[in-house]
Order: structure tokens, then sequence, then C-alpha cells
């Protein structure tokens, strides 16, 4: 299967470098190209936990709130209390509409008292957005910059990172960053990235240093071994990463796929889903749990027409697999599902084609596993 490209599907300012990497698939994320294989799934998972990659992560896009109202706009967006956010400080906050379901997961980003990036997953945020400034009649502009983020990932990031944006980025902390040179333009540089095996993210708003940035991190990083890469489907899933669209979206709450702790139901705070969920906050009825087997398994006959896979039982679908991947390092088939509290509270366990996983959190405590 091709792709058809179109203006509707972006590339990237790094995309002809992607492609001169050997990229040999993709996926469409926020109307972009992401690369989703580049060696091959086994070989690209292994190099990513000893070495370091370069990842085109332009799908990342921002949503720029700008002007006098850009906190209040920010915080009407998520129930996460924003109040005390630090300048270049980033937080895991989920966006969530009025009937408290999610719309995104974005990582929101103050840059200055009056400027926010919302780095967001893939959904329409700026629509969102643009309608609540217009509903609630905020003085803030909301837009889609031409930010085109390089994420450095895996054991060697700090290292490669240090040596083209120099030694202060060893102590930058986890979602915090600094505004670092690079050519003559500075570039918000953070502690942040899709994968746990550590890393950072470098916002380029400049796309014609984007091909001198990635060609100055290969050569730098030759030594490390540096390799191009791309978000991983079976690291994130081992790491317990979620992604937005595949393991949770606008019929899901906050509450139902574990993200509780990013939620501060009693601060005083205006935003928009934040009654919704404190309402639903005492009446659950889902939850997505990590789920895992010994062998394979093979579910594609039980893909469902949003493309999860349907769990059955006695001839009825009781709930829905996910996410799902072959685990090279826990050697076992890892699944996200979202099943009814009542069945987990139940049952000890569940039983897929003939093979038994326990319930398990989200991340995996691997020492179970
Ligand atoms: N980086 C940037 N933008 C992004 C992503 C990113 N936008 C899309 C997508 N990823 C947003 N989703 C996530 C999900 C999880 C995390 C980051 C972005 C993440 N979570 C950590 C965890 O779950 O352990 C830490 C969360 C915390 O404790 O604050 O890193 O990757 N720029």
């Amino acid at each position: 299967m091709q792709l058809s490209k179109s203006r509707r599907i972006r590339s990237t300012p790094y995309s002809r470098r992607v492609d001169q990497a050997g990229a040999k698939a993709f996926t469409v994320y926020n109307h972009m190209l992401l690369p989703t294989l580049f060696e091959s799934l086994e070989a690209d998972y292994w190099h990513l936990c000893e070495h370091v990659q370069v990842w085109d992560v332009s799908v990342e896009r921002q949503v720029e709130l700008r002007g006098p109202d850009a906190a209040r706009l920010a915080q009407l967006m998520t129930p996460r209390d924003l109040s005390k956010i630090d300048l270049l400080q980033g937080k895991y906050a989920p966006i969530c509409n009025a009937d408290g379901f999610i719309l995104n997961d974005p990582i929101v980003i103050k840059l200055a008292e009056d400027r926010f990036w919302i780095s967001i997953a893939d959904s329409d945020v700026k629509f969102f957005a643009a309608g609540l400034a217009q509903g609630y009649g905020l003085d803030v502009e909301v837009f889609e910059p031409d930010v085109f983020p390089l994420a450095v990932q895996g054991p060697k990031a700090e290292e490669l990172t240090a040596r083209i944006f120099g030694e202060s980025v060893r102590s930058t902390g986890f979602f915090r960053g600094e505004m670092l040179e690079f050519r003559g333009s500075k570039f918000y540089v953070a502690r942040s990235g899709w994968s746990k095996q550590g890393g950072f993210e470098i916002y380029l708003d400049n796309p014609g240093l984007a091909e001198p940035l990635w060609d100055a991190l290969f050569e730098a990083g030759e030594d490390l071994h540096v390799r191009a890469g791309c978000p991983h489907g079976v690291e994130r899933l081992e790491a317990g990463l979620l992604s937005y669209g595949n393991d949770m979206d606008e019929f899901d709450t906050p509450f139902e796929c574990g993200l509780d702790s990013y939620l501060n139901l009693n601060a005083e705070i205006e935003s928009l889903s934040l009654p919704a969920l404190r309402d639903k906050a005492n009446n659950r009825r889902r939850k997505l749990v990590g789920l895992a087997f010994s062998q394979a398994l093979d579910l594609a006959a039980n893909t469902n027409q949003v493309g999860g896979i349907d769990i059955i039982e006695n001839g009825r679908c009781i709930g829905e697999i996910r996410s799902q991947t072959w685990s090279y390092r826990f050697q076992k088939q890892l699944a996200f599902a979202m099943l009814p509290i009542d069945y987990i509270e139940q049952n000890s366990g569940i039983k897929i084609d003939g093979q038994h996983s326990d319930f398990h959190p989200i991340p995996f405590d691997t020492s179970q596993l």
C-alpha cells in the first residue's frame, strides 16, 4: 500500500533527510507525515534502547495562544491546574470538553506570561481553542506556528544534545527547557519525548535550519551510533505511554484512561470540564488496563470498525483492545484494553484465544511481567 501525497498531507522540513535515512513506512498525524519504520521494528527497537536516535516529530504541532487572555484560555481547556507552571516548563495536561471527555493529551508549555504552546497529539485542538476564545470573548490569538520539533531519544541522547547545544542541557529537569542557540537562532530545547529511554526535544522554528540541525546531530553523533528513528510502538507500550486516537478518544474520560493524577478536581480554577469531571469521579464504569500474554496472539479477525479489537466472551462483546504488540524485552504479548470496572472487579483476569492474562496497571509494573 502506498500513501498518496497531497497538500492535505503535509511533509516537514526534515522529510528529505528522513527519506534519505531510509524510512520505509509512514502514518499521518495532525495532517502531516510521521515516519514509523526504518530498518525493522525489532532493529529500530534495540537501537533506540541502546544508542541514540533523531526523530522527525514535526507532527507534534504547537497550538499557540498569545495575548492577555492566553493563560485563561489554556486553563479553560484543561482540568489540570496550570496556575503554578513555571516559565519554559511543560505539563502533561489532558484537554477535555464540557462533558469531561478527552479531546487531546498534549504538553502545555508556558513561554511567557501571555504566550503558551499546546504541543498536541492527533486531533484538531486549534478549532476547539479558537471556538472557546470566540465564545468567551477572550483577547487572545490562536494559531498554529511553523514549529517543527526534532526529538533526540535514547540513552546517549543527553551526550549528543550537549555536543550541539552545550553542557547546560545536562542539568535540565524533566519537562523543563531552555532557549538555546544553534547557528544564530534560539530554540526551545526541553527534556521530553515520547519514549522512556530519555532525551530532548528541539522546537525548531526556522525551517531553513532543519537540515543543518539534522546534519549537525548526525556528524556529532557518529561515534554514538546515531540513527534516524521514530516514536516506537513497542517501546511506548512497554513504557505505558498512551496514544491519543488509539488508546483513548473523545468518547473516553481521563478517569477511564488512568489520567487521574493529571487532574486537579479540587483546584479553584476556571476550567470548562471540571464540573462534569467532579460528577464523573464518583461514577466510573470502565477502565483501561494492561494485559500480558505469554504467547503471541493473532487477533486480526476480531478487528472492529474503528480499528480496535473486540473482546468477545460467550458471544458478547465485553470490551476492546486498543493497542497491542509483541514485547521483545519481556517476550510477552502486551495490550491495553478498555474493560468494564464490574468485570475487572469480578474476575482475576481474562482469557483471550485460550490464553490467560492478569489485569495489570498502566504503566506495567515490569517486575510482574
Ligand atoms: N512531545 C511533544 N508533544 C507531544 C508529545 C511528545 N504531543 C503529542 C503527544 N506526545 C502527547 N502525549 C504525551 C503523552 C505522554 C507524555 C508526553 C506526551 C509523557 N508522559 C510521561 C509519562 O506518562 O510517564 C510523563 C508525564 C508526567 O509525569 O508529567 O512524557 O512526546 N512535544
